[in-house]
């Protein structure tokens, strides 16, 4: 292993996922010297640790890609296998665009920064790592992804467990093989449902721990048609200028139609039309579905109806149906083979709502209820979210205020990118912008260039820092919590308002005013010079 860097650097990026790998490609079209620091001991970010059986993405694998402002070429060359593209499938296109554009040599693996503490005299980040480096950095900009802080429940017990455990977030580099065990899958978040019917199929026996149900809407994965991928590769530009105008980065026409409009039957044939289709766009059904209880309620009584169709034990249907909250108010998964797996001899589900999950004992899982003895144990019980990553780093801003404490009672940023107090720190697809919303390349390409363009509008101006103004946040804050209390997203509990990790505050984390009207802000900010940033120029002994 290399010697410990002690180096300056134009810009240090945290993270080698797709935003990472964007952000250091355009950072090198400016000719800056850039170094990425990642934990993991390849590219791939959340693709490189989620290897667990299922693991699939919700976002239709031609829309998951780099777009054209990337490469054109690398659309062209790469073709996606299936609908909705697996893990594997996805780390060697990350891993692809890596060794064509030779990537690696500016990125450190296995190296986790620890620290990166502003040096006011100097206007420089200080930046430390687990491997000992000690650089320095102009620019500070995080590429952590919004789901890369594993949350493992602090079960009572898990330490007694004689069997093994796993995390899907950090899932073994070897295949696991569930043939004769008793599995404990404990989470039915989207990656729950991707895990129950894939190991239903190798174990004895799957327990499935359901604390929440939620809506999940069928896939429909199948291999792409090769005629299908030509039309759109011969039409990628169109494609992807429509996502980046769209609410959510999806090429998809927006609805324009209210669900409670229509009468009764066309509403029933709209929704049985998305069904059949599969996917999220689902979710676009009508337009005042995420905004409108009564119309959402038509959305839920439909998906409640397939589940009672497809499940054939009624008390396990009924089990299964969402009650407690709107369609769409948290993450709506998509689903594989989810419900049909309920129909296995194999699979048992265990309502934790109803009976809570007492303690991990040396043999299994015991509620208020039973004892479920099992040979390993899948949590599926998903992240710290949008923040918990930024926080695992001692990030310390101006006067050596840190982030988790200037952030203690929620996020407060300026447009999700910067947040005050912290000069010349960018954070990608960050909490308060549309990041998870969205479709996340999209969302990622709008946040890397823009702080490409900021940052080559300081270096064509000698501008040595940028700075979010605090009345420029403050206005932001009380922007985004407007746009988000307008929504069904603010009243229910999941990972999207925090509520999953005791402790953390309760606020609404992605921005909610749409990823189209997000981008034009943006772009008037820096249409105004960065309205609502200081600069300081460069000195004189440096310029
Ligand atoms: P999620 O969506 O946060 O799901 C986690 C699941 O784990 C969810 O069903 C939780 O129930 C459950 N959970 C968490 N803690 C517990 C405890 N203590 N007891 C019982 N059940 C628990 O994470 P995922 O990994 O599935 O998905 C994250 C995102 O990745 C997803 O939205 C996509 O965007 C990709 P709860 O719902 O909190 O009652």
């Amino acid at each position: 292993m290399a010697a410990p860097a002690q180096a300056h650097f134009d810009a240090v990026v945290v993270g080698a996922g797709f935003s990472g790998l964007y952000m250091l490609h355009r950072l090198r079209q400016l000719q800056l010297a850039v170094r990425v620091y990642e934990a993991g001991e390849d590219v791939g970010g959340t693709w490189y640790w989620n290897r667990y059986p299922g693991a699939r993405c919700d976002s239709e694998s031609v829309y998951y890609m780099f777009p054209d402002h990337f490469s054109e070429e690398q659309l062209q060359e790469w073709t996606w296998s299936e609908r909705y593209a697996a893990q594997p499938e996805i780390l060697r296109y990350l891993q692809y665009i890596a060794d064509k554009f030779d990537l690696r040599r500016d990125i450190q693996f296995s190296t986790r920064v620890v620290a990166a503490v502003f040096d006011e005299d100097r206007n420089l980040w200080q930046i430390a790592t687990d491997r000992g480096d000690s650089v320095t950095a102009r620019f500070f900009i995080t590429a952590v992804g919004c789901l890369s802080m594993a949350n493992i429940p602090q079960f009572k017990g898990l330490e007694s467990f004689r069997g093994k455990w796993y995390h899907t977030g950090r899932w073994p580099h070897e295949p696991v093989d569930f043939t004769g065990q008793r599995v404990a899958v404990i989470g039915t978040g989207a990656t729950g449902v991707q895990v129950v019917p894939e190991v239903a199929q190798q174990a004895q026996h799957v327990y499935v721990f359901q604390r929440t149900p939620n809506y999940n809407i069928p896939g429909r994965n199948r291999p792409l048609d090769p005629d299908y991928v030509r039309e759109l590769k011969a039409n990628y530009k169109q494609i992807w200028d429509k996502a980046r105008q769209s609410w959510g980065g999806f090429p998809w026409e927006p609805a324009t139609t209210s669900a409670l409009s229509v009468p009764p039957e066309e509403r029933q044939r709209v929704f049985e039309e998305r069904w059949a289709r599969g996917g999220l766009s689902f979710t676009q059904a009508f337009n005042d579905l995420i905004i409108n209880r009564e119309a959402n309620e038509t959305a839920c009584e439909f998906i409640r109806s397939k589940i009672r169709e497809i499940v054939k034990d009624p008390q396990v249907a009924e089990a299964l149906c969402p009650k407690d909250h709107p369609f769409a108010s948290r993450r709506p998964p998509l689903e594989h083979g989810y419900y049909e797996a309920f129909n296995r001899d194999n699979v048992t589900l265990v309502d934790v709502r109803r009976s809570p999950i007492v303690e991990i004992t040396p043999n299994g899982v015991r509620t208020t209820e039973a004892e479920y003895e099992v040979d390993c144990i899948i949590f599926a019980t998903g992240f710290d979210a949008m923040t918990g990553a930024l926080f695992a780093i001692d990030i310390r801003g101006r006067g050596g205020q840190s982030l988790r404490s200037k952030w203690a009672d929620g996020p407060r940023t300026y447009l999700g990118l910067a947040t005050s107090g912290f000069p010349n720190m960018f954070i990608i697809t960050g909490p308060q912008s549309p990041s998870v919303l969205t479709n996340m390349p999209v969302a990622i390409e709008q946040h890397v260039e823009w702080i490409a363009d900021c940052i080559r509008y300081m270096r064509d101006r000698q501008l040595d820092c940028i700075e979010a103004l605090p009345e420029a946040e403050e206005r932001w804050v009380a922007h985004h919590n407007q746009v988000a209390s307008a929504t069904l997203i603010a009243e229910t509990n999941s990972w999207w308002t925090g509520t999953n990790i005791p402790g953390k505050p309760r606020l609404v984390y992605p921005y909610c005013g749409g990823f189209n009207n997000y981008r034009q802000i943006c772009d008037d900010v820096a249409a105004k010079g960065y309205e609502g940033f200081a600069f300081n120029p460069v000195p004189a002994a440096r310029a």
